[in-house]
């Protein structure tokens, strides 16, 4: 190789009269980042007119290597902080060798900005800039990320601050993101690969007869008749996931100064592809003030579940050394660390995994009652069936008896949801789960927020009733990996958009027919819990937590108009079906 001296020489050279390219980070050149190292962590950016560039490379986290796709040169990408009343432009610049995308988390802008390939967008192609210009409309915590293929588990997502245009109705003297996500060596594909090929790939919980779950050897034989496993909570795990906290591994140190007597806010992010996080400060009390972005009164607890792509604003007052805020995977197989330090270096001691919990009767949809909670003094005896365990805490089914239900009845289902090999369960008496803290959560001993703790901080514009119910199920084959609404996996153009008039107020009941946590989320709008908050001041949310076997309400104003993607934030569930376009007509125009 007799021209590697020379071109070195040459490099070097330009150095001394070329300093502007040189200086120029290796992402801001643009092609393959390969051998200098993804950073860990994000930058802030901000301005009328912000570049990011999409690019790949190495990432390392607490020894593990594997590829990435960065924004900026770092995963994740950079913190973009808006100000409301403003206009940005965000030009997107893509030096992958494929196609790409942004999708603005969260924020109000026009459909055709919006970033999803297929909807009203074709997506940026290798070596194009797209640029996004439009108004900030609202102020808050949300995030961006690829909508293209599996991107946004290689890394393709960043956080979104906007500060509000007059005062912050929350005061705080720190005010910190901290963005929940997880990091694998595997290529996504390989992951969607091996959920296809078993649902159960990454569950490394298993029950077996051999381990020491709570469950005797009737339930053990009732979960395999039914091809269901109790221990399913999260499809992709700890034992390939390193849970992150703004990009940094549990043992890499993440710190958040603070001095005593300061409040500090914490906008919880869960930008992560596939997980649900546990979220505690032990020995402090979280002040929720905001929930995806909007303000709510606040809400003081001791633990909160964050479903992938929500976002919690939190107030806390630190005290002592050190404290340790702790995000656990909702199936106990790993957990995100930070610490909020009063020096650098300070820590507090880091609990435990708690042990893993197990699906319950309520996730199978089996539910008699109203709701978590009030299954007391029910007469079991006189349903009909000998089911004691019958509540929605987290006990194994002891000595039940399945004879006799059917948990694939599909003449339980409306006609508008289409049956066949895409559905293998079906709720046999979904109830309203939005009082339910969330999977593993019902009997941790502490204060825990549920949706119906949610109320605006500010009355909502729209008082209008509902003039009609839309009802949608949120459909599942978990054995074959197969993902849907109302039985019908989303195929692309020839399918029938969800459809709104313009200005429509109409109530949205989700039903979860599957065994598992669905993360909805509509993008374009907000909608309002109906979560029995008082008139007015129902809370506003982008994306909602479907717990198995429940359902939840909101009443949307479909505003917005244009095509917008509707569908479950978990990565692979979106990718294998569970999706569908929402289309809100024209003002004055026909649905
Ligand atoms: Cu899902």
């Amino acid at each position: 190789m007799s021209t590697l001296p020379l071109s070195r020489r040459h490099l070097l050279g330009a150095g001394t009269f070329g300093i502007g390219a040189l200086a120029m980070p290796a992402w801001a050149r643009g092609g393959a980042i390969n051998d200098s190292a993804i950073r860990a962590g994000f930058d802030e950016v901000s301005g009328t007119s912000i570049d990011l560039t999409v690019g790949e490379g190495m990432r390392t986290v607490q020894g593990r290597r594997g590829r990435g796709i960065a924004v900026n040169g770092s995963v994740p990408g950079p913190l973009l902080r808006l100000k409301e009343g403003t206009s940005v432009r965000l030009n997107v610049r893509n030096t992958l060798d494929h196609d790409s995308s942004v999708h603005w988390h969260g924020l109000l802008v026009p459909f055709y900005l919006d970033g999803v390939p297929g909807v009203s967008f074709p997506g940026i192609s290798p070596g194009e800039t797209f640029t996004a210009e439009f108004p900030v409309r609202q102020a808050g915590t949300y995030w961006w990320h690829s909508h293209s293929a599996l991107q946004e588990q290689a890394g393709h997502y960043g956080p979104i601050v906007v500060d509000p245009a007059g005062p912050d109705p929350v005061e705080a003297d720190r005010d910190y993101v901290l963005l929940l996500s997880e990091f694998t060596p595997l290529d996504p594909h390989t992951i969607m690969k091996k959920l296809k090929k078993g649902e159960g790939y990454f569950n490394y919980q298993q029950t077996s007869w051999t381990d020491d779950y709570p469950l005797d050897a009737g339930q053990r034989l009732m979960w395999g008749r039914m091809r269901m496993m109790a221990t399913d909570i999260l499809d992709v795990t700890g034992s390939t996931y390193t849970y992150l906290a703004n990009g940094h591994g549990p043992e890499e140190g993440l710190e958040f100064a603070f001095s005593p007597g300061e409040r500090v806010r914490l906008r919880v992010i869960n930008g992560s592809a596939m997980s649900f996080f546990n979220v505690r400060i032990p020995g402090a009390v979280m002040h929720v003030v905001a929930a995806d972005g909007q303000n709510v009164r606040p809400v003081p607890v001791e633990e909160f579940q964050i479903g992938t792509a929500e976002t919690y604003d939190i107030v806390v007052e630190p005290v002592g050394e050190a404290m340790t805020i702790v995000a656990e995977a909702m199936d106990r197989s790993g957990m995100a660390v930070a610490t909020l330090a009063r020096r650098p270096g300070a820590r507090a001691a880091i609990p435990p995994l708690r042990e893993p919990p197990l699906l319950t009767v309520a996730d199978m949809g089996m539910n008699h009652g109203s709701g978590a909670g009030d299954m007391e003094g029910m007469d079991h005896a006189a349903m009909g069936h000998d089911m004691p365990a019958m509540t929605t805490a987290p006990e194994p089914m002891g000595g039940m008896d399945m004879g006799g239900m059917s948990m694939r009845d599909t003449s339980l289902l409306p006609p508008t949801v289409k049956v066949g090999p895409g559905i293998d369960m079906v709720a046999m008496n979904p109830v309203d789960r939005m009082g339910d803290p969330g999977i593993g959560l019902d009997r941790v001993g502490h204060r825990v927020l549920t949706y119906n703790d949610l109320v605006s901080l500010v009355r909502n514009d729209d008082p209008r009733t509902p003039s009609r119910m839309l009802e949608i199920h949120l459909t599942g084959n978990m054995e074959r990996y197969m993902w849907s609404f109302d039985g019908k996996k989303y195929s692309a153009v020839s399918d029938d958009p969800i459809r709104f008039a313009y200005d429509e107020r109409v109530r949205v009941k989700l039903v979860n027919d599957t065994m598992m946590a669905h993360p909805i989320h509509l993008h374009g709008h907000f909608f309002e819990l109906v979560n029995g908050a008082p008139e007015g001041f129902q809370p506003q949310k982008h994306t909602v937590i479907v717990q198995p076997g429940g359902f939840v309400q909101f009443d949307l104003t479909a505003d917005e108009p244009g095509d917008w993607a509707f569908h479950c934030h978990l990565l692979y569930h979106m990718h294998s079906g569970m999706f569908q376009v929402v289309s809100v007509a024209e003002p004055g125009g026909v649905g």
